[in-house]
């Protein structure tokens, strides 16, 4: 089973945060849940919820928790985002009777080391609009940005950093930094701020622009 990819909803958060679209964060297969872990699942909607994010706890296959997407996606053109394996094949199925997409268990998939979807298909909805599904998403990915950027990617973290006294605050030990002192009341969650750090000093992958 998956574990919660915090990753890459931040992954997502930065396109939408760039594109200024809507998000809607589904944590799919809820069914596959013990009562603690769905306890777990429910913390972090709740996270999200807060932050501004239409979250929905999932189940595609025993269509729980889907009641509202008829309605966030009518008239719309939506993406569905997401790793390897987490059913957005499926739930397309599920909004176009007759859609057809292939879907794979995740064992089989990884098998054979494809992701199940190969190329984005885009698919008109009964009710209105369009959705496009796309082949799972694998790891970070490589970005283009500066680490003062980082923040954007954090929608709360990023409108309590116009409060920092320097423009250019990076929210670590900066004195004035809005960021802190809104973690320290409990405004800022540490899971987020802690992804944030994380973010910051992942260097490694190429993320950021080369200096020149
Ligand atoms: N238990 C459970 N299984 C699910 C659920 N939704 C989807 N699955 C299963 O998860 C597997 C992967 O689903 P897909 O829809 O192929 O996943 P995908 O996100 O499209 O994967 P890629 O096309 O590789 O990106 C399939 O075997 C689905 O039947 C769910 O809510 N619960
Ligand atoms: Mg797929
Ligand atoms: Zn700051």
């Amino acid at each position: 089973m998956h574990r919660w990819p915090p990753h890459l909803v931040r992954k997502t958060e930065h396109k939408t945060v760039y594109s200024d679209n809507q998000q809607c964060i589904i944590i799919n297969k809820v069914d596959l849940l013990d009562s603690a872990e769905l306890a777990e699942a429910e913390q972090l909607a709740e996270l999200y919820r807060g932050i501004g994010y239409e979250t929905l706890l999932a189940s595609v296959t025993e269509r729980r928790g889907l009641e509202t997407l008829p309605t966030l996606l009518k008239d719309k053109t939506a993406l569905l985002a997401g790793n390897s394996g987490v059913g957005k094949s499926e739930l397309l199925n599920m909004l176009v009777p007759g859609a057809g997409a292939r879907t794979q268990a995740i064992s089989e998939a990884h098998l054979s080391g494809m992701h199940t979807t190969t190329f984005s298909e885009m698919y008109d909805l009964p009710f209105g609009g369009r959705l496009i599904d796309i082949p799972g998403v694998k790891g970070f990915g490589t970005f283009n940005f500066e680490r003062e950027e980082v923040s954007h990617f954090f929608r709360e973290i990023f409108s309590v950093g116009r409060g920092c006294r320097y423009g250019n605050c990076l929210h670590l030990n900066e004195p004035g930094c809005a960021v802190r002192e809104a973690l320290e009341r409990g405004e800022i969650a540490q899971s987020r701020y802690n992804s944030y750090l994380n973010m910051l000093d992942d260097e490694d992958e190429g993320k950021y622009r080369a200096a020149y």
